[in-house]
């Protein structure tokens, strides 16, 4: 690099103001991380970012001591619409505590029990549509389908409410149109031109943004109509905390209206979106991959056998160590939620030698930690076996970091490891894949990451495949 493209903290600076933000941001920062390295400064006007890619950079940023959640650009625009729910929420505001601690029971282990059969009702949705598919021959459209899956499941598991997403045809249901709206415009605001005219565009998204509040109204009064808070579904804590909490102790803490708002639409949108992506690479990579989606079927029917229905229990799912692999493995090739900041809590120096003001910020471009050399030469290779328990025990906690780190760390990841692997396993088991178009894979962003255009035709599985 010439000298005059590094600042003088000596960090190498990506200039891409000429060039401008592609519509593909993760993977042209991808593009620059293998060009300037572990740390890198993208600029653009007169913003930079800083990324951060390696190991041992990772491993520091991941101190809680040094660092905390650090509110990006990006998340500034999220919270537009998310407002102080948990995810964009800042670290001292008083409602992330409030809301955490309402919340977390809901998402421990245990509670998946509960979660379990509503998710097993939308995984037969699937395997309906899917049928259908088997018998005319048409392709299924893998990431739409996941989508209307993943949004089915959060809708009916935490709040009792239905999508019905598989009785749209062709169409997705509108409130997932609107969130891709909301979430592209959140994510292209940072590079717009400072003299250009963006009322329009902002006009279109304040009016996608009130179609949201109003389905999480939708949401909310089909709850309270029906005059009972009391069940422990997440609406039912968040409600329950509000009206029992009043004064009392023992309650927990209590949440306002506008709160709750902001938690159902941030549970709507982060409850679906990233674990229908991570489905989709999982397929994607199955299909290219004969001898590990073998692996998968042959862990299914061993649980199985073959039943034509089989009917899941909740151990089931724990007794899927291999398809766990393979989710595992498809979230370090494409973490779907695939970079998230930190920020110093004081003035600090990085890797001994960048040094850092209190606030500043640091982001994990996570696709490219989950490169770094301590995954081995080839990185690129899909290998469940990166997963098993021995090598797991032998790698860095922070070598693979799909659901964040530290106290901010993904609440949902239980949840969603348990929806995603039942549906792949109970998918394997009934359907062989069929890469009727030889797919190459190609990644659309809507800030979260999925396959773009994969489709797969269906055979029923006979007991000799
Ligand atoms: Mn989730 C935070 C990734 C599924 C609800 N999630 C995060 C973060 C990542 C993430 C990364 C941290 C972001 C940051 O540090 O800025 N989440 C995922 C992935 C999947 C996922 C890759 C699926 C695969 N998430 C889910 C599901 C739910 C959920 C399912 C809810 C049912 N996630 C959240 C919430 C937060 C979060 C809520 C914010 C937690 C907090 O800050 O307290």
């Amino acid at each position: 690099l010439p000298s005059d493209e590094r600042a003088a903290d000596g960090i190498p600076v990506a200039d891409i103001t000429a060039a401008g933000v592609t519509s593909t941001p993760i993977q042209q920062a991808m593009d620059l991380a293998r060009i300037h390295g572990p740390v890198f400064r993208r600029k653009l006007g007169d913003r930079e970012t800083l990324f951060v890619t390696s190991l041992d950079l990772v491993t520091e940023v991941a101190d809680e001591t040094r660092f905390a959640k650090g509110v990006s650009v990006v998340l500034e625009n999220v919270r537009e619409f998310a407002g102080d729910g948990l995810f964009t929420a800042y670290n001292d505001e008083p409602n992330w505590a409030k809301a955490h601690e309402v919340l977390m029971p809901a998402f421990a282990l245990g509670s998946m029990r509960t979660y379990h059969p509503a998710m097993l009702k939308v995984a037969r949705r699937v395997m309906a549509n899917w049928d259908r598919r088997v018998a005319d021959g048409t392709p299924a459209q893998v990431a739409e389908d996941m989508t209307r899956m993943t949004l089915d499941t959060i809708g009916l598991a935490g709040f009792g409410f239905d999508f019905e997403s598989f009785s749209r045809g062709d169409s997705a249901h509108p409130f997932v149109e609107a969130m891709v709206r909301c979430l592209q415009w959140s994510g292209k605001k940072f590079a717009r031109d400072p003299h250009a005219d963006h009322s329009a565009e902002d006009a279109a998204f304040r009016a996608d943004a009130d179609y949201l509040a109003s389905v999480v109204d939708e949401v909310i009064a089909a709850r309270t109509a029906s005059g009972e808070t009391g069940e422990d579904d997440l609406l039912g804590l968040m409600l329950g905390a509000r009206t029992q909490g009043e004064g009392t102790e023992a309650s927990g803490p209590t949440l306002d209206l506008a709160n709750i708002r902001n938690q159902v639409i941030t549970f709507l949108i982060a409850g679906h979106e990233t674990t229908s992506g991570a489905l989709s690479f999982a397929l994607h990579h199955l299909l290219k991959d004969p001898l590990a989606l073998r692996m998968v079927q042959r862990e299914a029917d061993e649980l199985w056998g073959d039943q034509a229905d089989p009917d899941p229990s909740f151990e089931d799912i724990g007794r899927l160590p291999f398809t766990r692999q393979v989710l595992n493995e498809a979230l370090r090739l494409w973490p779907t939620a695939a970079a998230f900041s930190r920020q110093a809590r004081e003035d600090t120096l990085l890797g001994g030698r960048y040094p850092l003001k209190a606030g500043d910020l640091v982001t994990v471009l996570t696709p490219m930690l989950h490169r770094d050399p301590v995954w081995g030469d080839n990185p690129e290779l899909f290998d469940p076996s990166r997963f098993s328990p021995e090598a797991e025990a032998a790698r860095s906690p922070h070598a693979y970091k799909p659901f964040g780190t530290g106290e901010r760390a993904c609440i949902g990841r239980q949840f969603a490891l348990h929806e995603a692997t039942m549906l792949l396993a109970l998918l394997a088991h009934r359907y062989r894949l069929i890469d009727h178009g030889d797919y190459r894979l190609q990644i659309k962003e809507t800030l979260t990451l999925k396959p773009e255009g994969f489709t797969l035709t269906l055979a029923a599985r006979t007991p000799a495949d």
